[in-house]
């Protein structure tokens, strides 16, 4: 496909709505056998039912907050996006929240605030959460913004309004540096692809704030680039199981044992396997072996399909699925929007 086309856009804005919504299903289950999965997304293809029955959760509502906080200033704007978090998450409190990020969300509710940064630094005792809810909504700051300085910018900064710790804010920066390369084409050369991300989060994680958390959480020096090391050995084995992938890279719900993980099961699904119906194309295999990994299976399905979305693009997503997830219809109309914004931004320079 052509880098930054339309499709790619719809497709990963599409793609991460589908796996959030089909997710759900399994979300914390220790284990999820591919049969159920199977059976899951089987079921979506039975056309008297349909119509948005798969509600979406936290890391979708959080996501459109995003995109349309981008959309509305033409950019990033930290009062703008803290307010719509906190306003969606009042008005819809009961879409499975992690349970730190509620006291975060309250608190960016007051007119009072003056700095909307403060409240997420608060968290667990001063040192901010880790968890994987900054990553989880980070897909649309690169399908905003052309330049890779500005994703890698704004995707940390977007995070930092409720993810404070350097653990959780990088999870954010990799999944959107994922989802940029995505839609350039770069998953075409998987290898050079993990490299890339390899030598960008070198960067990123050099910062002196994440060597401080890394040291005080007891993580490798350089948490991220670690895990992507795993990943990458990982990819050139023949075969690799389900149990080994959760051991060595995680299925939980802190951003170093999530991110790494979604970007794995898109690199893993890139050619066709035999445990999944030959009438599946790229995307719903990574959502299926996203589901069959367990655990937070929601944020890691709707984190590898925004990566798997860019690289396929749209004619990847079955029609039937879009109809059984509730915002799939308004993910694909804010595609085009984004996609007009980026390229905008791209003439602009
Ligand atoms: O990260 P967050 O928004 O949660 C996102 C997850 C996704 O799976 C969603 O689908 C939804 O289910 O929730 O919410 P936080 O409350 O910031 O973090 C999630 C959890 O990670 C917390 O409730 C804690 O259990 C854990 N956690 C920590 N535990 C100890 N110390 C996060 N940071 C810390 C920490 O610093
Ligand atoms: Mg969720
Ligand atoms: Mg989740």
């Amino acid at each position: 496909g052509v880098p930054a086309s339309l499709s790619r856009f719809r497709g990963a804005l599409v793609a991460a709505v589908l796996g959030d919504c089909v997710g759900g299903e399994f979300e914390g289950a220790e284990e999820v056998p591919m049969e159920s999965v199977l059976q899951h997304l089987n079921s979506l293809n039975d056309e008297t039912k349909g119509n948005g029955i798969l509600e979406y959760s936290d890391d979708t509502a959080m996501a459109r907050c995003v995109v349309q906080s981008l959309l509305t200033h033409a950019g990033f704007n930290e009062q703008d996006m803290a307010r719509r978090f906190s306003k969606e998450y009042s008005a819809s409190p009961g879409r499975g929240y992690g349970s730190g990020v509620i006291h975060v969300l309250k608190k960016l509710a007051s007119p009072q605030l003056s700095d909307v940064y403060q409240p997420a630094r608060n968290q667990f005792n001063g040192r901010g959460s880790f968890g994987n809810g900054g990553a989880m909504r980070a897909s649309p700051f690169a399908l905003a913004f052309p330049d890779i300085a500005s994703v890698k910018r704004f995707a940390r900064l977007g995070a930092m309004l409720t993810h404070s710790c350097s653990l959780g804010y990088n999870g954010a920066v990799l999944q959107a540096l994922a989802v940029h390369l995505s839609l350039q084409g770069a998953l075409d050369l998987p290898q050079k692809f993990i490299n890339t991300l390899i030598t960008e989060m070198e960067e990123v994680e050099a910062d002196e704030a994440a060597r401080n958390d890394a040291r005080i959480l007891k993580e490798a020096e350089k948490p991220f680039c670690e895990r992507l090391h795993r990943v990458r050995d990982l990819m050139d084995r023949s075969k690799v199981s389900i149990e080994e992938v959760i051991s060595e890279l995680g299925n939980g719900i802190a951003a170093l044992h999530s991110v790494p993980t979604a970007i794995f099961c898109v690199l893993h699904c890139l050619q066709p396997q035999e445990c999944f119906p030959e009438s599946y194309g790229g995307v719903e295999r990574t959502i299926a072996y996203s589901l069959a990994l367990g655990g937070d299976t929601d944020t890691i399905a709707c984190m590898a399909g925004a990566i798997a979305g860019a690289h396929y693009g749209i004619k990847a997503i079955p029609q039937t699925w879009i109809k059984f997830c509730e915002g799939a219809e308004d993910a694909d109309l804010n595609a085009e929007r984004l996609h007009m914004m980026y390229h905008q931004l791209s003439q602009g320079g």
